[in-house]
């Protein structure tokens, strides 16, 4: 690719305003000072078609060998198409829209497993969009070795693809645009520099590994995975959110039965699909110690926490009785509990006495799914401000949303199915779509939505795919 192209291409790109200079506020939070709006190339034929030519130009002299070109949607899909048209290449489209389940595909276009697969991107930052792409294709079996991009942000996009395999290939980098544009009296000296310093403070690879305060300030954009690793995060949430990568799970079924087989049973089958296993342990009929070390093996064998939704919410004194002792003895199987924040810190205090030195954690009920919840407003904001002061204990919340910006709080959400509605006792369902794209909750919590079905597996399955989808969806919409 000769330099003069790639200058011409620089200004042009800069003449239609798909790079912009001033302060833009980006999905993460983050006011960056450059901005970058690719979409607007379809508009210009002849751009379009140099763009393409030089994605395609580019793969060509890095020697990449593939059989299909898919490109991530939106802005990418007419580039990926004029590449397939003039050079010949199957391609295959991605869809982005949300699923309609069983019938819709999310692959459009012949596919042929261990095909390579090259993905076409126009901007990459954390790379998370192509990650997203690239894992849809993977699971229908095609090889994704290497992304072509138009221009790579610099902010660690292809260290995180590299980790996954993925070598990405840009056309233009940010430190090139700036050259071009500097020298061609664009911009001035100031600008270049504040660009390039905000490029380097804003490394999403190196925040995502340790977890800098400006990470803290955008978990939205966080995986699981990179949640589960910064420095704050409270161990159990640390272990709790790598499973949910490693098993590309957040799902928690919640165990609503009056009989310990069918309690067990479920564990047995579900247990794959699922990162936490709910119980109710005092609606059991037959409850006995044996139950709760067969589940303790079983959430062993299928790696899974199990989390006893007992609500605690009496005085300290109390509440540590009820954990440790009793019939239950809750605290020697359940690596999770919950409890109100209504008695004020001596509710902690005396569940931490007792959870703390096992690694136990707790979660704290800052919103309720039930019609007509008191614990609303001023409520949960003082149940945010709890937890995070008793972060020792608690790793996260029960609430219909994500409410705390620190990124090693877990949230779980009650009250999900697919069909929204209610139950008639004042149960209010949202979908899983909505808890956790929409909301940015972490983890949907599903008893008769899986429980009421006559198979119960193909339904965790499917709630286990809309749950994981919105939260690749919304990954992708944060970088
Ligand atoms: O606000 C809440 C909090 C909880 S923990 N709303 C809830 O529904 N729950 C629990 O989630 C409830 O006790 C039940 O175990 C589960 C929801 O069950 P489903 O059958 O309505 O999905």
């Amino acid at each position: 690719m000769d330099d003069t192209s790639l200058d011409s291409l620089i200004l042009k790109l800069h003449d239609i305003q798909a790079v912009k200079f001033g302060t833009f506020k980006l999905k993460s939070g983050l006011s960056s000072p450059i901005y970058f709006d690719l979409r607007v190339i379809v508009s210009h034929p002849a751009l379009m078609n140099q763009v393409a030519d030089l994605l395609h130009k580019k793969s060509e002299e890095a020697g990449v060998q593939f059989d299909s070109v898919c490109g991530v949607p939106y802005t990418a899909l007419p580039l990926a198409t004029i590449i397939c048209s003039s050079k010949q290449y199957p391609m295959l489209i991605r869809r982005k829209e949300a699923k309609d389940y069983g019938t819709k595909r999310l692959i459009e276009g012949t596919i042929r497993p261990g095909d390579r697969c090259l993905i076409v991107e126009d901007v990459v930052t954390s790379g998370s969009s192509v990650l997203e792409t690239a894992e849809v294709l993977e699971k229908e079996g095609l090889k994704i070795t290497d992304a072509v991009v138009l221009m790579d942000r610099e902010q660690g996009g292809s260290t995180r693809l590299a980790d996954s395999g993925i070598t990405l290939h840009s056309v233009i980098s940010i430190s090139r645009l700036l050259e071009v544009l500097l020298k061609a009296g664009r911009i001035d000296t100031d600008t270049a520099q504040s660009v390039k310093r905000f490029v380097q403070d804003n490394n999403t690879y190196i925040l995502k590994k340790n977890g800098s305060s400006a990470a803290k300030k955008s978990c939205g954009e966080l995986s699981y995975g990179a949640r589960a690793g910064l420095p704050d995060t409270h161990p159990l949430a640390a272990r709790l959110m790598q499973i949910m990568e490693d098993k590309k799970t957040n799902l928690c079924v919640s165990a609503d039965v009056t009989h310990s087989k069918e309690l067990l049973d479920i564990a047995v089958t579900l247990g794959p699909l699922i990162c936490v296993l709910k119980t109710h342990v005092d609606i059991l009929e037959d409850f006995t110690a044996d139950v709760a070390s067969n589940l303790k093996e079983l959430a062993k064998k299928h790696n899974f926490l199990i989390f006893e939704d007992r609500k605690f919410a009496d005085i300290g004194n109390t509440v540590k009785h009820q954990y440790e002792g009793g019939l239950y003895r809750i605290s020697s199987w359940a690596h999770i509990i919950n409890a109100h924040a209504l008695p004020g810190p001596g509710v902690l205090q005396g569940l931490g006495g007792v959870g703390n030195p096992l690694g136990h954690g707790c979660l704290l009920i800052a919103q309720m799914s039930s019609q007509g919840s008191l614990a609303t407003g001023d409520y949960t904001q003082a149940v945010v401000k709890m937890a995070e002061d008793h972060s020792d204990f608690v790793f996260g919340f029960i609430s219909g949303s994500k409410i705390s910006e620190k990124p090693g709080m877990v949230h779980m959400t009650p009250g999900v199915q697919m069909q929204t509605g209610g139950d008639g006792l004042g149960q209010q369902y949202s979908s899983p779509e909505d808890v956790i794209c929409t909301k940015g909750s972490d983890i949907i919590i599903v008893g008769r939505g899986i429980l009421g079905s006559p198979d119960r597996l193909r339904a965790a399955g499917e709630y286990r795919t809309a749950g994981w989808e919105a939260y690749l969806k919304r990954l992708s919409l944060a970088s």
